[in-house]
C-alpha cells in the first residue's frame, strides 16, 4: 500500500508516473520535529536503498545529503556523489519504504547523530513524501517501481564488454585498442569516445583532423561487431558561428542570471552555456542535436558533466581575479595566500553560482539551487526522448548524473572512482541500492578511473563486474595503461571476459525479467532470505537474478574467501576457461579462488552460451545448462 503526503511540493519533479491522491495526517511511523521527519531504530533495524551513495548496503551509521556533485574522490567520509535517489527501505520493528520526492537538497541521518535515530531533513521544506507498505522487502521495492515506472532496457549489444579511456583522441588511438583485442582473442562490442573527439570540446562536432571520417570508421569498427560511443558534455561552448550556441542563445534556451543575461559558467570548452533542460522546447531542441552523431551510424552515448559540473562561473572567476588583484603589492602572508588559494579551490561547484541561475519551466521561472538535483535527470531524457524519435532500434544511453525518474531514460555509470581494492567493494555494494531507485543498467569503471591500475586488481575487478550490466573499462586521462591486454599475458582476461559472452543469455534474460516485474536484478541476500539472521548482515555478495549469487574477491593478494551460503547451491568454478562444478552445503565455506578463477553459485540451472567475439556472434539459441544439481 502507498499513501501519499503533501508537504507542498514547489514542482512535479517527474520521478512518479501515478498520480495518487493525498493521505491526510502524519507520515507515521516518522515523527515531525523541527521540519525532520525522525523516528527511533532499535538494535536490529536495517536501512537499505539511497542509489548511488557511499558506504555499505546496509546504510545504517552514517549520513548521506541528496545534492548530485561531481565528486572525485569517493572516500567513506562523502555524503554526496553524482545522483540523488531519495527512496530508502527501513527494515525494523515496523517496515516500510519511504520516498521523499524533492528536487532540492535533503539529508539522511541513518544513526549518524545519534546512533538509534534516523532523521531526515530536507533544507526546504516543500516535498511530495511516499510511505510503502508491503508484506516483504521485495513486495515494497515492486510497489515503490511500479509507482516510478518501467526501467530502461538497453540494446543487446550494451550487454556486451567496452573499452575507454580518456586520452584516446585519433581514429588511429581507437583503431589501434580495437586491434589489440582482435589480436588477443579478446572479445569487445564497445569502444567508447572522450571529449577529444569533439572539435574544441564543442558538442555535436567532430574533430576534423582526428576524426577525419567518423562514418566510414564507425562502419568499419561496426563490421568487426564494435560500436563506437561519444561523450556528451552538459554545456555548450559560448562561441559565435557555433550554430549549437547561436540557435540556443537567440531562442533563449540557456539558463539565466537574474538579468535575463545567459549565465556564463567555465567548464571543458572554456566559457559555456548550460542548456535548460527543465524548458521542455530547449530539451526537445537540444535532443535533436543528436541526430549529427546519428546520422554517422553512432548508435549510442554517455552524457557527462550534468551534476552539473562546474569549474567556474565567469562572476565568480571575475570576483576572485579582482580579490587576487586587490592584494596587489601588499605583503603576501601566509594567512592571505591561503586565502588566495581557498578563492580559487572554492570556484569550482559552487553552491553561490547554483543560486545564481534560473530556469524557464512551465510553472514558472525557478532558481536552479531549488531543482538542482533534476538537471542531470532532464538531460538524459532530453536525449532519450530524441533518440525514440531518430532511430527505429533502442539506443545505448547512460548519464553521470541522475534522479529517481531517469531510470526510465537511460543507464547511469558510478562516476570517477579509483583504482583501489577497496572501491570494487564499493561498486559492489551501490548496485542493490540503484537497483531499488530503478538504476539496473549500471556499473563502475572497471580497473578504476583515476590513479594507476595493476594486472592482478584489474582482474579481480572484472571478475566481479562481469556481472554488471554496463560492463566498462575505463580510466583518466594521464594514468596507466588498463586495458585488458596492457599488462603482458592476455589469456587470464581472455577467460575472464568470454565468461561475460558466454553468461550474457542469462544476465540479460534476467535483467529483462527484472525490469518487466519491477524487481532487482542485485539483491542483497536479505531480500531473498528475510528470516536467516546471518544473510541479513553479509555485505560483499549479492543475488544476481533468480538463480546464481556472486561473491568476488576484493582484496590485494588474497587467493581464498569466506562465503556464506544461506540454502544448498553449485559452486560453479571457472578455470583458464574450463569449468567445474561442485555442490556446497548451507552454511559458511572457506573457498579457494586463486587469481584468474571465477567463483560464482547457482541455486538453480542457468542457460551457457558458447564462446563468442562480440554479442553479434554470440549464438542465443544453442545454449547449455550449467550448475545443474
Ligand atoms: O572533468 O571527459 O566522469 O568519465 O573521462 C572530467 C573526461 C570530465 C568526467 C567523467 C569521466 C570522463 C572525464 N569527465
Amino acid at each position: 500500500m502507498i499513501k501519499r503526503f503533501d508537504f507542498s511540493p514547489i514542482i512535479r519533479t517527474g520521478a512518479v508516473v501515478r498520480d495518487l491522491p493525498y493521505t491526510d495526517g502524519m507520515p507515521a511511523p516518522f515523527i515531525l520535529k523541527d521540519n525532520s521527519f525522525v523516528l527511533q531504530m532499535d538494535d536490529k533495524t536495517r536501512v537499505y536503498g539511497l542509489g548511488e551513495t557511499m558506504r555499505g548496503i546496509n546504510k545504517r551509521g552514517w549520513i548521506y545529503e541528496s545534492f548530485c556533485t561531481d565528486e572525485p574522490f569517493h572516500t567513506e567520509e562523502k555524503r554526496s556523489v553524482y545522483g540523488a535517489h531519495n527512496f530508502l527501505i527501513i527494515d525494523g520493528e515496523e517496515r516500510f519504504g519511504a520516498f521523499f520526492d524533492i528536487p532540492g537538497k535533503i539529508t539522511f541521518d541513518i544513526g549518524y547523530t545519534d546512533s538509534d535515530t534516523i532523521t531526515i531533513t530536507p533544507e526546504k521544506f516543500a516535498l511530495d513524501l511516499y510511505i510503502i507498505t508491503a508484506d516483504s522487502l521485495k513486495a515494497i521495492v515492486g510497489e515503490f517501481r511500479a509507482l516510478i515506472g518501467k526501467s530502461y532496457i538497453p540494446p543487446k549489444w550494451a550487454f556486451g564488454y567496452g573499452q575507454s579511456r580518456w586520452g584516446y583522441v585519433t581514429e588511429e588511438d581507437i583503431q589501434k585498442c580495437a586491434d589489440s583485442y582482435r589480436d588477443a582473442g579478446i572479445p569487445l562490442d564497445m569502444l567508447y569516445l572522450d571529449i577529444d573527439y569533439m572539435d574544441s570540446f564543442k558538442d555535436f562536432t567532430v574533430h576534423p583532423e582526428r576524426f577525419p571520417d567518423l562514418k566510414a570508421f564507425s562502419a568499419k569498427m561496426k563490421e568487426r561487431g564494435v560500436r563506437l560511443i561519444p561523450i556528451i558534455d552538459a554545456a555548450v561552448k559560448k562561441e559565435e558561428g557555433y550554430s549549437v550556441y547561436d540557435e540556443g542563445h537567440e531562442k533563449g534556451y540557456f539558463c539565466k542570471d537574474e538579468n535575463g543575461e545567459d549565465f556564463v559558467v567555465g567548464v571543458w570548452p572554456g566559457k559555456s552555456l548550460l542548456p535548460d533542460f527543465l524548458n521542455p522546447e530547449a530539451a526537445a531542441w537540444f535532443g535533436k542535436k543528436y541526430k549529427a552523431l546519428t546520422d554517422l551510424g553512432i548508435e549510442g552515448f554517455w552524457n557527462d558533466m550534468n551534476e552539473p559540473a562546474l569549474f567556474y562561473s565567469e562572476r565568480g572567476f571575475n570576483n576572485a581575479a579582482e580579490q587576487i588583484k586587490n592584494l596587489g603589492s601588499a605583503r603576501l602572508d601566509a594567512l592571505s595566500f591561503f586565502g588566495v588559494r581557498d578563492t580559487l579551490a572554492k570556484l569550482q561547484n559552487n553552491p553561490d553560482d547554483y543560486k545564481s541561475f534560473y530556469h524557464n519551466t512551465p510553472e514558472g521561472k525557478i532558481n536552479h539551487y531549488d531543482v538542482h538535483n533534476l538537471y542531470g535527470y532532464h538531460m538524459t531524457k532530453s536525449a532519450y526522448d530524441a533518440l525514440c524519435e531518430l532511430r527505429d532500434e533502442p539506443s545505448l544511453l547512460f548519464s553521470r548524473a541522475s534522479y529517481i525518474g531517469a531510470h526510465r531514460c537511460g543507464g547511469i555509470w558510478t562516476g570517477d572512482n579509483h583504482s583501489w581494492w577497496s572501491h570494487i567493494l564499493q561498486s559492489l555494494q551501490q548496485m542493490p541500492g540503484l537497483n531499488m531507485c530503478g538504476f539496473l543498467y549500471s556499473g563502475s569503471d572497471i580497473g578504476g578511473f583515476n590513479g594507476n591500475c595493476t594486472r592482478d586488481l584489474l582482474i579481480r575487478w572484472l571478475s566481479f563486474a562481469l556481472f554488471t550490466p554496463l560492463m566498462r573499462n575505463h580510466a583518466a586521462f594521464g594514468t596507466r595503461s588498463q586495458e585488458a591486454f596492457a599488462f603482458g599475458d592476455t589469456e587470464v582476461f581472455r577467460h575472464i571476459i568470454t565468461l561475460r559472452y558466454r553468461l550474457i543469455p542469462y544476465l540479460y534474460s534476467e535483467f529483462v525479467k527484472a525490469v518487466e516485474n519491477d524487481a532487482m536484478y542485485f539483491r542483497p541476500l536479505s531480500f531473498d532470505y528475510e528470516s536467516d539472521e546471518t544473510a541479513a548482515t553479509v555485505e560483499d555478495q549479492l543475488m544476481v537474478g533468480d538463480s546464481l549469487m556472486i561473491a568476488p574477491v576484493y582484496v590485494q593478494n588474497t587467493v581464498s574467501r569466506h562465503i556464506y551460503l544461506p540454502e544448498k547451491m553449485t559452486m560453479i568454478r571457472m578455470h583458464e576457461g574450463d569449468i567445474s562444478t561442485e555442490e556446497l552445503s548451507q552454511g559458511r565455506h572457506n573457498v579457494s579462488v586463486p587469481l584468474g578463477d571465477v567463483v560464482f553459485f547457482a541455486k538453480s540451472p542457468i542457460p551457457f552460451a558458447k564462446p563468442a567475439m562480440n554479442t553479434t556472434e554470440l549464438d542465443w539459441e544453442n545454449l547449455e545448462q550449467l550448475g545443474v544439481r
